[in-house]
């Protein structure tokens, strides 16, 4: 998450007035920094990782762990070395690692100091760093307080003592049933962007996660631990009118989405072309890199029959009117939308010569004034549609003072829509006056206990993107199956139980194109090569071409003998094909096995050791529930793994 602007916020009423304004400045000012900045190249790839951690308070009397609400104070401390070197970048030396605060005020957001370069043996860096980032972040902290990478608090919103320190649910922002606004970060933006979130919608989020059903859990399941009954806001008694659902988790607020943590890796490429490209590629890898690191299978004091975040977020952050959710028909909206603000990407964006206009199979809504705007200003079909689909989105926070922007220098405007679109992928370009070129972001990954873990996860994409790359891999599949795999990944037990689509053929043989060509760049393997390594496939019905097919996650990442080669599988032949010297190489081994063994099912992913856990507590009643006594025992033993003190070989193998 990037600085944050200072300003007076606008309620909705006042802000829905400007919307208009800020669409319009935030196209001019797209298209300012798009011919600006178009043809800019960077020779090298750099990229950057970011880890969101749950700040955990230890009440050791009542063997209670809570989440602690002190974290300003932490990033006072934690933020004082990049304060220093922005100060003077001459004379103080740059930070190695870098901190911001994020939605939840338990939540910190760590990243390395600056980006990583392109040298493999940069990769080695990834983890004594994150390693750092654990140990500075633990010293700002009171011996009773640690920062563990956990997605999702399992007690959150539960009734008593979960937060230190204690306050009621009773806050104006989100009118929460479980959750005060004391949780939200207290910068304007935070509770603003919640309370029009739900005055936008005409009610609250309602987030409903299915329950696991254990021997003992009621059938149907109706929450006991609902206030059903509270009468403090006009919006307590939906619950009661339809919006807790039974057999479900019902959760309120924004916070029970917006406080789970993720990893993120961020990479700049070479140049719009090749950024545009790995957006591509990366969108059908979404789904599988969320399933593969489940690790949120409990929600508000409950064991879910879901993995992963996902839809907890996207219904957490769902502004759309009933109208834009088709429950009435249109009469004051402009479109009837089919997702929320949060959730995967609906169009590819590439115009190189692999992209077939019949990938892009949803019937994508955009905003026809600002697309035709943006056609006749020279942007290329594809990227007018992207842009003018997610700027079918109102602004939700408007900084009064902050209105009125020289379009030319500034990218308020346009940021203001394009970061509350929180998607799979993020299409990210150069922010003005900078020396930053065109980025992606990959946001689908969730957070995992330990610092080996999520170096594995980061390096294994950041080695994807350069396969991608150095063997024009083509991952292409119809948009609408990446988003039935999106719904696929969330299940129990999706690594080993479910299947996802993906392409059979990934070294689709390029057909001559007067489509923008992509960049070429230099590798000492070929494709056939690599097709060697395969089953050589490459037939040229273009049906055949771009055949996908159900596959097990096993089969998407180690390949299956005559069919799909797999991830794993190019990416050692990528570093085959490089110089990559030994020490580097074994240590990468160690981390690509994790991901192999986790797809494989040798290693279980974090959800499914976090729910043995809790099915094998003694105090665990076979209920669904996962009480005070059980959540605390979880952390600490998270903490004691986090910190190497407790091995957990079927969770990381031996290491
Ligand atoms: N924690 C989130 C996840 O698990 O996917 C990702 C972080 C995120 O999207 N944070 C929100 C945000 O707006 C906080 S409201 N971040 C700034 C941005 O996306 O530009």
């Amino acid at each position: 998450m990037g600085l944050l602007s200072l300003g007076t916020p606008l309620k909705w009423s006042e802000a829905k007035e400007f919307a208009d304004h800020v669409r319009s400045h935030g196209i001019d000012q797209f298209l300012s920094i798009y011919h600006k900045m178009k043809d800019k190249q960077k020779d090298c790839l750099l990229w950057g990782d970011e880890v969101e951690y749950i700040v955990v308070s230890y009440d050791e009397q009542n063997k209670n762990a809570k989440i602690s609400l002190r974290v300003f104070e932490m990033l006072a401390i934690l933020q004082k070395d990049e304060q220093d070197w922005l100060k003077d970048p001459e004379h103080v030396p740059a930070p190695a690692t870098s901190w911001r605060p994020e939605y939840g005020r338990f939540m910190l957001e760590g990243t390395p100091g600056s980006p990583y370069g392109s040298s493999l043996r940069d990769l080695l860096l990834v983890e004594p760093n994150m390693k750092l980032r654990r140990e500075l972040a633990l010293k700002t902290m009171r011996p009773n307080e640690v920062p563990l990478t956990i997605v999702s608090y399992p007690r959150l919103g539960c009734q008593g003592e979960f937060l230190d320190p204690h306050h009621e649910p009773n806050g104006d922002a989100c009118r929460s049933l479980f959750v005060p606004d004391e949780i939200i970060n207290p910068h304007a933006r935070f509770p603003t962007l919640t309370a029009n979130i739900r005055r936008r919608r005409g009610s609250k989020v309602a987030i409903n996660m299915p329950i696991f059903k254990d021997r003992n859990t009621p059938s149907p399941f109706i929450d006991p631990t609902i206030p059903w009954d509270r009468d403090i806001f006009p919006e307590d008694k939906e619950a009661k009118e339809g919006a807790a659902k039974p057999d479900h988790i019902y959760m309120d607020a924004m916070a029970f989405g917006m406080g789970c943590c993720c990893l993120q890796i961020t990479f700049q490429a070479c140049n719009v072309t090749e950024a545009r490209r790995l957006y591509d590629q990366l969108v059908p890898v979404g789904p599988i890199m969320l399933a593969l690191t489940g690790a949120a299978p409990i929600y508000r004091g409950y064991l879910s029959d879901v993995d992963c975040r996902w839809n907890v977020i996207a219904s957490s952050v769902d502004d759309r009117t009933p109208e834009e959710r088709a429950l009435k028909p249109l009469e004051h909206d402009r479109f009837v939308i089919n997702k929320s603000r949060y959730d995967s990407v609906d169009s590819y964006i590439s115009t190189g010569p692999l992209f077939k206009p019949k990938y892009n199979d949803i019937d994508l809504v955009y905003d026809k004034k600002i697309y035709d705007k943006l056609r006749s200003n020279d942007i290329d079909d594809q990227l007018a549609k992207h842009v003018s689909h997610l700027f079918i989105r109102d602004p939700l926070v408007i900084f009064k003072e902050l209105l009125d922007q020289d379009d030319s220098v500034s990218s308020d405007h346009f940021e203001n829509i394009q970061s509350t679109n929180w998607q799979t992928l993020r299409f990210k370009p150069p922010p003005p006056n900078s020396n930053i070129g065109w980025r992606v972001e990959f946001r689908s990954m969730e957070i995992q206990i330990t610092d080996f873990e999520n170096t594995a996860f980061a390096i294994f994409i950041v080695l994807l993107t350069r396969a991608i790359i150095s063997f024009n891999l083509n991952f292409y599949i119809p948009i609408s199956k990446v988003d039935e795999n999106m719904q696929n990944a969330h299940k129990r037990g999706a690594v080993l139980n479910e299947k996802f689509y993906f392409r059979k053929n990934v070294f689709t043989k390029q057909k001559p194109s007067s489509r923008q060509p992509s960049p070429s760049t230099s590798t000492s393997t070929s494709n056939a090569d690599i097709n060697g390594a395969s089953n050589g496939n490459t037939p040229d019905d273009d049906e055949d071409q771009d055949a996908y097919e159900l596959m097990t996650i096993n089969e998407i990442i180690n390949g299956k003998s005559g069919g799909f080669i797999g991830l794993i599988p190019l990416i050692n032949s990528y570093l085959n094909s490089v110089n990559v010297d030994i020490e580097t190489r074994c240590q990468l081994s160690k981390y690509l096995d994790l991901i192999s063994r986790r797809a494989d099912g040798s290693l279980m992913t974090a959800a499914t050791w976090m729910r043995q856990f809790v099915q094998n507590h003694p105090a665990y009643k076979h209920d669904s529930v996962v009480s005070q006594e059980i959540n605390y025992d979880l952390m600490k033993t998270i903490e004691k793994i986090s910190s190497g003190e407790l091995e957990i070989p079927e969770l990381l193998g031996k290491q």
